[in-house]
């Protein structure tokens, strides 16, 4: 998650995107560096920030959601009002950040239920003006993590779905440095509330924590915009132990830090039972024909296994296929992956879109070229006439770009009308060329 505040004062980056057009252009080369969704704010928390009126943080974020939602980009709003919050999500924002966990508007957990979008809830004891005051705890990662367990069955009640739910330990609010420390060291335990694994969000870029920590002979702190290099290695360890994202500044160098960190989970032995989670598997069937075909549908997977509520089980091989359909265009790579979700198949829907947003895609040609395309072939057992989510995937059963992937994940595929392997040889597989490259991750 890439940040723009579009603030005079913020603490890290204050003034530097403070008007629309410069925010915006931020945002755009957020997402051009590898960042999967874009955080934008309009009111500072840094410690002693007084509050801007909802008026104002209207006026500084709006015209940036919108432009930004316009040209494609997965954008998160960071806001703790229902007003702002509503205006972002009704202009297409994937995403509520609310920095006081629905504490500081009470509208908030109803505006967001129904909206439907995933809601983060941080650990938050008040506003920032004195929030040093509340900064007082005796065993932090256990305090911290009961007030975040009222938090969420509090959401709970006024309609959000936990499956919408990512928790955040909220370092420097309310936190001084020596709290801010065994909060990450205790990720793991902080991300399992009444018997339930919920996805963790970090944000730790150029917080003054760092700045102490790396602080020089004398005492005084290292400025922020050189706790860079500190902040990747915070992201790397955050996702080493199972972070579902890190919220950073600077995204080139902390892409790449997630991205060892998955190799390095993804090469680890699973841990017992930590797949026997709740949760329906879905089959998603993702290709690609323009740009850098592997690197996009490499991305695409390191993306969807990042989806709240969303483990990534199997990934087929890739295969190049002639186009089918449509005018003349370039050989696609496809491939077939499934995925455990917690998510209801709409909402997996959703999820997806955003990711191809996050690769440019556009949907004018049907049956066109696509920098990415991905289409939710199963959903458990579940059949649906939805026109937007039809299931499965009409057009499943004569594709052998997709059948052909899908026998790799599941040789016992069946689709209503019969076993995939029957249906495969019924169809003409030639166009369908395997290709020595893995889409997982180099080493894994
Ligand atoms: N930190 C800031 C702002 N928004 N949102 C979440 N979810 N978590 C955070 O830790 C967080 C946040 C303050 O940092 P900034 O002024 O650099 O944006």
């Amino acid at each position: 998650m890439g940040v723009v505040n579009v603030t005079p004062d913020s603490f890290s980056d204050g003034g530097q995107w403070y008007g629309a057009d410069a925010a915006i252009a931020h945002g755009l080369a957020l997402v051009a560096q590898g960042a999967d969704i874009v955080d934008v704010g309009g009111e500072s928390t840094r410690p002693g920030a007084a509050r801007v009126s909802a008026e104002e943080e209207l006026r500084r974020v709006g015209p940036v959601i919108t432009e930004l939602v316009r040209a494609g980009v997965p954008v998160s709003v960071d806001t703790m009002r229902a007003q702002v919050a509503e205006f972002a999500v009704g202009a297409g924002a994937h995403l509520v950040n609310d920095v006081s966990g629905g504490l500081a508007d009470p509208d908030m957990p109803r505006l967001v239920a129904e909206a439907g979008v995933p809601y983060v809830v941080m650990h938050w004891r008040g506003h920032s003006r004195d929030m040093y005051a509340r900064a007082a705890y005796r065993d932090v990662v256990a305090e911290v993590r009961d007030e975040l367990a009222r938090r969420v069955e509090e959401v709970v009640k006024s309609g959000v779905r936990p499956d919408r739910i990512v928790l955040d330990p909220g370092l420097g609010f309310g936190k001084r440095p020596e709290h801010n420390w065994p909060l990450l060291a205790g990720l793991a335990d902080l991300s399992v509330l009444a018997g339930r694994r919920f996805p963790v969000l970090v944000g730790a870029s150029r917080k003054g924590f760092i700045g102490k920590l790396l602080a020089r002979p004398d005492g005084e702190p290292r400025p922020f915009a050189e706790c860079d290099d500190a902040t990747v290695a915070t992201s790397a360890l955050a996702a080493a132990a199972g972070a579902w994202c890190v919220r950073v500044h600077q995204v080139p160098a902390n892409v790449d830090a997630v991205r060892v960190a998955a190799a390095w989970r993804g090469a680890a032995p699973a841990a017992p039972g930590a797949d026997s989670a709740e949760g329906v598997v879905a089959v998603l069937a993702i290709g690609a024909n323009l740009g850098d075909r592997l690197g996009t549908l490499r991305a695409a997977v390191a993306a969807l296994g990042r989806v709240p509520g969303t483990t990534v089980l199997a990934v087929s091989p890739v295969y190049e296929t002639d186009p089918v359909g449509g005018p003349g265009q370039p050989a696609y790579l496809n491939a077939v992956l499934t995925v455990r979700t917690a998510l209801g198949p709409r909402e997996l829907l959703r999820a997806a879109n955003g990711v191809e947003a996050a690769f440019g895609r556009v949907r004018e040609v049907r049956f066109g070229p696509r920098t990415l395309d991905i289409d939710i072939i199963g959903y458990g057992d579940q059949t649906s006439d939805d026109p937007v989510l039809t299931l499965p995937h009409p057009r499943a059963r004569e594709r052998a770009f997709v059948l052909v992937p899908w026998l790799d994940v599941d040789p016992g595929a069946v689709l209503p009308d019969g076993r995939v392997a029957d249906l495969l040889a019924g169809l003409d597989a030639r166009g369908v060329r395997r290709r020595p490259e893995s889409l997982r991750p180099e080493g894994s």
